[in-house]
């Protein structure tokens, strides 16, 4: 017999609860010592309490960033705060590998990315987990552009950047997302499960080849609106570099797709035999 996860079993018509699923919140950080408590402190009440773990990710850095997670959980007295720390650098996808590798191994239901750098709302958690509770997503995406980005103080040159980018990407993969760069996500670990994760960069177009990924495997993606945030926080991503990266994935893909030129982090196996689902936009 063919098993079924909890999400899989999720209806409009039987919606789960939150507390039913094992939910880790995952915070990617790498200098956020000053953040790491803004953004703990953030984290709905009743988002901490059923989270079966917060688990921080300190990606070597040189701050006290391990230390002030420690710390915070110490002091608060949370059982279910963990901090690990990479002995080295492993970037923002080499990161993401880990945490998502961790919460199959571990048996998660659902893992949220929260970055570690307080750009996205943590108070956001509950509203872009609903679509699980009804199983109409394995993963929930927060786009910005759907909201005010400007206002939230995006730069021009990256608002631009971003329309571009997903002009083309939604072009090349046959969607109509509003983003594919937003950091604010949610993924279903069955989902992640079927996806060959481990085979994409260790940097920041990660998150754009775990798209395609999803895409390919007919994977359906929601899309939430969230505020935009930018602040005085270090940004560690170089755009021009970024910017080329993600072309050069959506390349890839195309050349692949067509059988032209075979590259093994798009070798994904559909989940069903239907076309893929364009993501669906709840606002
Ligand atoms: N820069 C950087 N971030 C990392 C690394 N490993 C993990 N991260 C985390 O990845 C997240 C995203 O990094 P940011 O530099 O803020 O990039 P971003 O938010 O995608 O882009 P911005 O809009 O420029 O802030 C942060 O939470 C970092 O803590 C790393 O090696 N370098
Ligand atoms: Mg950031």
């Amino acid at each position: 017999m063919v098993q079924t996860s909890l999400i899989e079993r999720a209806s409009s018509e039987s919606p789960i609860r939150v507390s039913d699923m094992k939910l880790a919140i995952y915070i990617p950080s790498y200098n956020h010592a000053a953040t790491i408590p803004i953004v703990l402190d953030r984290i709905p009440e009743e988002i901490r309490r059923v989270a079966a773990e917060i688990f921080i990710v300190d990606d070597a850095s040189p701050d006290n960033t391990y230390l002030v997670g420690l710390g915070y959980a110490a002091h608060k007295g949370m059982a279910n705060l963990r901090v690990y720390r990479n002995d080295r650098n492993c970037g923002y996808g080499g990161s993401q590998k880990f945490a998502y590798q961790y919460c199959i191994d571990n048996g998660f239901d659902l893992v949220v990315m929260l970055h570690g750098d307080a750009q996205y709302a943590p108070e956001k958690i509950p509203y872009l987990l609903e679509p699980f509770t009804r199983g109409e997503a394995d993963m929930v995406f927060g786009s910005r552009m759907t909201g005010d980005p400007r206002a939230g103080g995006m730069p021009l040159h990256r608002y631009l950047g971003n329309i571009f980018l997903t002009k083309v990407e939604n072009w090349v993969l046959g969607w109509n997302l509003s983003e594919y760069h937003s950091g604010y996500r949610v993924y279903s670990c069955e989902a992640l499960k079927r996806v060959p994760f481990q085979k994409c960069s260790d940097v920041f177009h990660f998150d754009s080849e775990v798209l395609v990924q999803f895409a390919m495997a007919g994977l359906r993606v929601v899309e939430r609106t969230i505020p935009t945030y930018y602040g005085d926080e270090k940004c560690g991503v170089n755009v021009w570099r970024y910017g080329i990266d993600v072309l050069h994935t959506m390349a890839e893909y195309w050349l692949h797709k067509r059988g032209w030129r075979y590259t093994e982090k798009f070798n994904v196996t559909p989940v069903i035999s239907q076309p893929t689902p364009v993501p669906a936009l709840v606002r």
